[in-house]
């Protein structure tokens, strides 16, 4: 649901604490606040999955999601990292890739984000670097066409 002005205070202590708005005005935090809105996801539930479309940025105000990924030549989608509060996720499909690039899922008890389209995500934060994060899927690529998986024993 839209944040009530209410939480407008709430919201700016939290987000002046996230990284990636380290170097941004209050103002400008203070407008990211007016267009969020948050959302729940219970435990197991995907937040996002890979290779569908998606409109949705992603911080997460409490709680662990999981990242995994289907690699090419790999039967099972891979475990790539865990995220926690303060992290961002959902930016790659924004920014020019044209589908969700990883999966996203929902870890124990279940976890709170707050979420902003992609309009207000590009016309906020889209010029932000700390957004253009290098996750190493090439080198994850790489290492499946040089290490062909092992033969079952
Ligand atoms: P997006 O929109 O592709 O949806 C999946 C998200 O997973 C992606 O944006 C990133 O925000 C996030 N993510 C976290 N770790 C990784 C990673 O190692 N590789 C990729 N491609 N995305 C990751």
């Amino acid at each position: 649901q839209r944040l009530g002005m209410e939480r407008h205070n709430q919201l700016m202590n939290f987000l002046t604490k996230v990284s990636i708005f380290e170097n941004l005005s209050e103002d400008r935090i203070s407008k990211i606040a007016d267009v969020m809105d948050q959302d729940y996801y219970a435990a197991g539930h995907y937040i996002i999955r890979q290779g569908e479309k998606g409109d949705t940025f992603f911080i997460i105000n409490s709680g662990q999601v999981k990242v995994t990924q289907l690699i090419e030549g790999e039967t099972e989608p891979r475990e790539i990292r865990t995220l926690n509060q303060g992290d961002f996720f959902g930016e790659r499909a924004l920014l020019g890739e044209e589908v969700r690039t990883a999966n996203i899922i929902a870890l124990a008890p279940g976890v709170e984000v707050l979420t902003l389209d992609r309009e207000s995500f590009l016309k906020l934060i889209g010029d932000l670097e700390a957004l253009k994060k290098d996750y190493g899927d090439k080198e994850r690529l790489a290492r499946v066409i040089h290490e062909p998986p092992s033969p079952p024993k």
